[in-house]
């Protein structure tokens, strides 16, 4: 067995040190961690410098009652990491230097002017990672920096995860954001492809203690079956495990929903476009069709399907598996095709859409499409404004018009995490100038001109604007800092804003960019009809925001609240939330009850109904037909995630490292005996991209043809600063991974299936 599949749940680990209770000199303070998706609540002990000497569950979160795992139990390692940059590092001659924020800021200014004026806007390429997800500072301030550049070379980690969900929900019900989430609390059939969250803790759909609520709906009788290609811990807790080879999801979904139509077993909605389209598309993917393909046996494929039909309250969902492939966008489409074929969307205890609270409901609404623009060296299609990270390199390093000549990366390790990462290493190198807002100086910001480090977790404030539209519960939970700022310092919305201000050239403060803001949010408001404010007067409006005296900060996500569909609509409801109420009276956060159906309110296609075959994605199904015929790669490479990690960012914790070495190459016993490979060996993988060298580690885990290695390794850079994890460096998955190799519709990055040649090292 796999040693990470044989350990305890995330529940039973406490790593932190029992916190003194009521001691002299320290105090308690409840936050959410900031670490993933799952937005659990922490109770953190501090003695009087502010450091964190504990770390529990927060057991009055209405959501995660308590529940915590290893990464939220070591938070007070994390935020007094001494490798933490405590202030502006500017790059000289020598390497990088301490500088104060005033020469920081004055020469990110003068650098990004100088390069602009040059050679205009999209000179200057943004890059947006994960932990942006997870401030308050980019959801605030990402949008501003890139509208003050100008430019539309955008990049995100989304290009590396998600992107695929977004597309399939942009041509099904005309919002990119509206993606379903498996209401796991009440649904009686679960199945999972490509997740893993015991290891995770979930994505695309927050629910804190996933893995209690997985046991929740073994234990009232339902069924949860995980189709994956390694038998991961998700698997083992799962009620039946399906082997599938990697990148054939689309091929089983199709399968699935042929099977539907052929056993007469579909129960769509009255009101949907294409499902005869979808019908006749289905008609090639028979189970007994696909089966060689998928490795999935005609019979099995065929009794999920009439199990899933059967089940009264059913959801499919789909995660890094089904999205970071070939046919990322084709598979991301077609769970929610399933979920639509047997009317489980939008049902309690099927995939339903979470009405978050901070936003603002009136949104105005545009046709979804991709494509507006192309980028400049592989015209590839922009996607929700952005282009692919598999093209960074490219944009960087191809000389001409429009060449990517500053970059400006905020909480991103794409030297790590993008795909063919040894190209655009080399490329970020080669950069003019670079600014990363980031805490540690690590394999991407080592290239960075200036570094702006934001404070530690619990010197800022978390709200989950990015997150609450995927949460399995409605809720809402605002965690001030739980400790000032050191003089001097600024928080990261100041960065950001700065960085705003800086870019659009003009004069200003960050104080200045809120007000345009607000004042440019509430015009709107009160302009539309059906909005909770439609015909007040915004300087009545902002008058009300100021009441409680807060920073401006504040006062835009009390904006937010306050005009959202669970807020005081600037008094039109008194019992509704604001910020204020959130933090005094709620400040273990506030459960808005379970998912309620909201199909019409979501729903924007320009026909007004859901579209089960977008134009689209029945051309690309041509490349999956043909596929079936394709020889397939008698190795391909899969990703895995470790509970005890998170992307690239957290092996400088000693205590999530400690123990053995987790970043190895797992492959079945047959293919190591086939290739005389034996656990402990030196091993060598070469792809079309690159090579590696890694440590194998036979397991049954993973199906035959099968090989798996981590990502966010590969730290033993020179010119970084993370003395624990340059210790327990391990190795860059995607030096393998291909960057010319992308899913078409999203430009998602292909991590899962890619060929590979495994050799022992002599
Ligand atoms: N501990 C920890 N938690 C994390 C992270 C982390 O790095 N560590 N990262 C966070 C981030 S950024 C994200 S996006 C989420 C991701 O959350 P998940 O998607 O739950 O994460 P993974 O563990 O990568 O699960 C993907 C699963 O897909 C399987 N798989 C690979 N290829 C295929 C395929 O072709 N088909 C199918 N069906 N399965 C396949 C893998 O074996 C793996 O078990 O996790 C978040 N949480
Ligand atoms: N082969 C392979 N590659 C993958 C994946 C995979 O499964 N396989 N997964 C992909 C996925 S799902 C994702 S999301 C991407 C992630 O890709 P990235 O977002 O590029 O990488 P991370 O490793 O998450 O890097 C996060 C960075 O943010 C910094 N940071 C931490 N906290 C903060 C903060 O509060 N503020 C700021 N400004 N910075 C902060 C960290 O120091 C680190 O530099 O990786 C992708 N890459
Ligand atoms: S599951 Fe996620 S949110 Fe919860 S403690 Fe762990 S890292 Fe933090
Ligand atoms: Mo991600």
């Amino acid at each position: 067995m796999a040693r990470d599949t044989a350990r305890d749940t995330a529940r039973d680990v406490d790593l932190s040190p029992p916190p003194p209770s009521g001691g002299a000199g320290t105090r308690t303070a409840h936050r959410t961690c900031p670490l993933c998706e799952a937005l659990c609540g922490l109770e953190l002990t501090l003695d009087d410098a502010g450091t964190v000497i504990g770390v529990r569950g927060d057991r009055d979160d209405p959501f995660s009652k308590g529940f915590l795992c290893p990464k939220g139990a070591t938070l007070g390692s994390l935020d007094g990491d001494p490798d933490r940059l405590a202030e502006p590092l500017l790059r000289g001659p020598d390497g990088h230097a301490p500088g104060d924020w005033d020469t920081a800021f004055a020469t990110v200014g003068r650098e990004l002017r100088r390069i602009v004026d040059e050679h205009g806007p999209d000179a200057v390429a943004v890059y947006l990672g994960n932990p942006s997800a997870h401030t308050v500072a980019a959801p605030l301030y990402g949008g501003a920096i890139i509208k003050a550049l100008g430019t539309g070379n955008v990049y995100t980690a989304s290009t590396a995860d998600q992107m695929p969900k977004h597309v399939s929900s942009g041509h099904l019900f005309g919002d990119p954001m509206a993606v379903p989430v498996p209401d796991l609390d009440r649904t009686g059939h679960l199945l999972m492809l490509g997740a893993n969250p015991l290891e995770s803790n979930g994505s695309l759909c927050t629910a804190p203690d996933f893995p209690g609520r997985l046991k929740a709906i073994r234990a009232r009788g339902g069924k949860v079956t995980v189709v994956d290609p390694r038998r991961t811990r998700t698997a083992a807790l799962a009620d039946e495990h399906v082997f599938v080879r990697p990148g054939t999801d689309a091929h089983l979904l199709m399968a699935l929903v042929h099977t539907l139509f052929d056993e007469g077993l579909a129960t769509p909605p009255q009101d949907v476009n294409g499902l005869a389209d979808l019908r006749a598309l289905a008609d090639d993917f028979s189970p007994e069709r696909v089966a060689p393909v998928t490795g999935v046996p005609a019979d099995t494929t065929r009794r999920l399907a009439r199990e899933l039909a059967a089940a009264e309250r059913a959801a499919v969902y789909g995660r890094i598996g089904t999205c970071t492939q070939a046919f990322g966008t084709l598979a991301s489409w077609l769970v929610d095709v399933l979920n639509v074929l047997t009317g489980n969307l939008d049902r309690p205890g099927g995939a339903m859409f979470p009405k978050p609270a901070p936003l603002p409901a009136y949104r105005r609404k545009r046709p979804f499409t991709t494509g507006r623009r192309h980028s400049r060296v592989r015209g590839l299609p922009e996607v929700n404004g952005e282009f692919p990270v598999a093209t960074l390199a490219d944009e960087i390093t191809t000389p001409g018009d429009g060449q990517i000549r500053a970059l400006i990366t905020i909480g991103g390790n794409p030297a790590l995490s993008a795909p063919g990462a040894a190209r655009l290493d080399a490329a970020l190198a080669g950069l003019e100038f670079m600014v990363s807002v980031d805490p540690y100086l690590n394999e991407t910001t080592r290239h960075a001109h200036v570094i702006l480090p934001p404070p530690r977790p619990t010197q800022s404030p978390h709200f989950p604007l990015a997150l609450l539209g995927f949460a399995v519960r409605d809720y809402a939970r605002y965690s001030p800092p739980v400790s000032p700022l050191p003089e001097g310092r600024p928080s990261e919305a100041e960065i950001l804003a700065r960085l705003a201000v800086l870019a659009s050239g003009l004069d200003g403060t960050p104080e200045a960019l809120d007000e345009m803001i607000i004042g440019s949010t509430l015009g709107k408001a009160v302009a539309m009809a059906g909005s909770p404010v439609h015909g007040r007067d915004p300087g009545e409006l902002r008058e009300i925001l100021a009441e409680q005296g807060a920073s401006t900060v504040e006062q835009r996500l009390d904006m937010m609240v306050r005009l959202g569909p669970y807020g005081d609509g600037f008094g039109a409801d008194p019992a509704g939330l604001t910020l204020h109420r959130l933090r005094t009276e709620h400040p273990h956060g506030i459960d808005l009850g379970a998912l309620r159906p909201r199909l019409a309110e979501v729903l924007c296609t320009a026909s007004g109904r859901i579209e089960l075959c977008p134009p689209p994605f029945a051309a690309d199904t041509a490349r999956l037909r043909a596929s079936l015929d394709g020889p397939a790669p008698e190795l391909v490479l899969i990703g895995r995630r470790h509970l005890r990690s998170n992307n690239s960012w957290l092996h400088n914790v000693p205590e999530l490292v400690r123990g053995s070495n987790t970043c190895t190459l797992q492959l079945n016993p047959d293919d190591a005996g086939r290739l005389g490979i034996a656990a402990g060996d030196r091993v060598r993988v070469t792809s079309r991209a690159g090579e590696l060298e890694a440590t194998a580690e036979p397991t049954d885990a993973l199906m035959p043809g099968v090989v798996s290695l981590p990502h966010g390794w590969g730290h033993a850079l020179p010119g970084t600063r993370a003395r624990v994890a340059a210790r327990n460096a391990g190795v860059n998955v995607n030096a393998v991974t291909d960057e010319q190799e992308i899913d078409p519709l999203s430009g998602n990055a292909v991590f899962n299936g890619v060929p590979v040649t495994v050799a022992p090292v002599t």
